[in-house]
């Protein structure tokens, strides 16, 4: 049995070796989500969660870590940053023919190296305990794994706030961080949650560029472009098409309008740097890319993930969007041509030639007012990523 004091002092060991293992923030909370479960449910109930059925299928047990792994009594906490230098923010969005890219994905996948470094935390805690003679702890590491409530377990760890995007942020770290957890049955100290919070400001609900903020901290996944691009398989709502402009895997407008993302760190992780073919990529050079080519390229990237049918239904509604061109014309007539379409595949890239012919007779605004005041305002207030 552990004494409270050697509890504290193994909890800052395990925020010391956070640190060495990469992680920016370690926090510390007890198991008990129960004020979460009747806004979880509301969310289930209004069908939010479109098609991602594993968020309904597990019930209440992703607000009750104690059911998903008996024993556990803690959850440690961990942010790991994921901003790449050069973010270049407005240039991608101000560029029609360029396509955008969620920052959080232009490197390699995190899932897998996020859940090894909190595999070797939980072993540097079972090394220590076994030093000091005591029997060794149960635990397991969680990284964007469908049955946990992560950024209430964050809140609650200390990690930050939940903004009214619903994301976890935070005033030295703004919110371009990864969460991820480990599960242990060591009754640890627990952290105490921040208490900012984002007072007045509406900037994220108002940029959203689908409206998919449908009130203060809760997102309609349905809408949501990162939903859309990633999640979804099926046709997209020809209404939400022409909103999603040159946003192609992921959307990171209500993080860019962020204010308390003026402060946030670069990664120090390499792995997360955006790869060169993806650091302003032309729409048309990925949509000519085969489907053997973007497997090769796309090679332990979270992209590689949505298969190259998506990735294609993707492009064409970007290029649907894009201004008129000849060239733009004659790619999308060729691939459907070139018969390796699927369905889905097809029907957009129909959409997107009518669309194309559509500006050729009347040339409309190629950034929609939305985005022209997300691109002012990246370069007003994050004039490094700009
Ligand atoms: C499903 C999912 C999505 C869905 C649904 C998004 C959503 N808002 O739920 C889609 C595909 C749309 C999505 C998009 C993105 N996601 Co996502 N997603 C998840 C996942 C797997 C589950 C989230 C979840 O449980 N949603 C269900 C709802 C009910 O939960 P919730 O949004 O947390 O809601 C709580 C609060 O809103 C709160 N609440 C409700 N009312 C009120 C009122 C007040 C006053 C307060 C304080 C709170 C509050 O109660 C709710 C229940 O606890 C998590 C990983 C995980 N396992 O948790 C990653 C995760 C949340 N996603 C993440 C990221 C990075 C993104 C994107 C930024 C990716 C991108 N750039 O494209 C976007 C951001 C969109 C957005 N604004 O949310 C990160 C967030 C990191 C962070 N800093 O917080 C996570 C944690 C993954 C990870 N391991 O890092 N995501
Ligand atoms: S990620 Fe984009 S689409 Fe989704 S809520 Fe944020 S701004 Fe809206
Ligand atoms: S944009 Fe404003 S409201 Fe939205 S999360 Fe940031 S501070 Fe909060």
């Amino acid at each position: 049995m552990l004494s409270a004091d050697t509890l504290r002092q193994l909890a800052d060991k395990i925020k010391l070796w956070g640190k060495e293992l990469g992680f920016a923030h370690i926090g510390i909370c007890d198991t008990d989500l129960t004020s979460e479960e009747p806004k979880l449910q509301q969310w289930l109930d209004n069908g939010y969660h479109g098609d991602m059925h594993y968020m309904a299928n597990h019930g209440m047990m992703r607000a009750r870590p104690h059911e998903l792994q008996p024993g556990c009594l803690r959850v440690i906490s961990a942010r790991m940053d994921y901003l790449s230098p050069n973010a270049g923010f407005a240039i991608n969005l101000r560029d029609p023919n360029l396509a955008y890219i969620s920052r959080y994905a232009g490197g390699r996948d995190y899932h897998k190296m996020m859940r090894n470094r909190l595999k070797k935390l939980g072993d540097r805690i079972a090394d220590e305990m076994k030093s000091l003679g005591e029997e060794l702890p149960d635990y397991r590491p969680f990284v964007d794994s469908a049955p946990v409530l992560e950024r209430p377990l964050a809140e609650k760890a200390g990690i930050g706030w939940t903004g009214k995007h619903s994301l976890i942020l935070n005033k030295d770290a703004g919110s371009w961080f990864f969460l991820g957890e480990l599960m242990i049955n060591l009754p640890l100290p627990v952290d105490i949650p921040i208490k900012e919070g984002c007072n007045t400001c509406v900037a994220c609900i108002k940029s959203c560029p689908t409206n998919a903020i449908v009130e203060p901290y809760v997102v309609d996944g349905r809408r949501c472009i990162s939903y859309l691009t990633i999640e979804h398989q099926g046709s997209i709502d020809k209404e939400l098409r022409p909103l999603m402009g040159n946003r192609i895997y992921g959307c990171d407008d209500c993080q860019l309008v962020c204010p308390v993302n003026g402060a946030a760190p670069l990664t120090n992780e390499s792995d997360f740097h955006t790869r060169d073919e993806l650091t302003q990529p032309k729409l048309l050079d990925l949509f000519h890319w085969t489907e053997p080519e973007f497997l090769t390229r796309m090679q332990g990237s979270p992209i590689r993930r949505i298969g190259h049918q998506q990735w294609l239904r993707n492009i064409a509604i970007a290029l649907g969007n894009a201004p008129f061109s000849n060239e733009v014309i004659e790619s999308l007539t060729s691939k459907v041509a070139s018969g390796e379409l699927n369905e889905v595949a097809l029907e957009h890239v129909h959409w997107a030639i009518e669309q194309q012919k559509s500006k050729q007779i009347t040339q409309t605004d190629v950034v929609n007012r939305k985005t022209y005041r997300v691109i002012k305002a990246v370069e007003k207030g994050l004039p490094r990523d700009a």
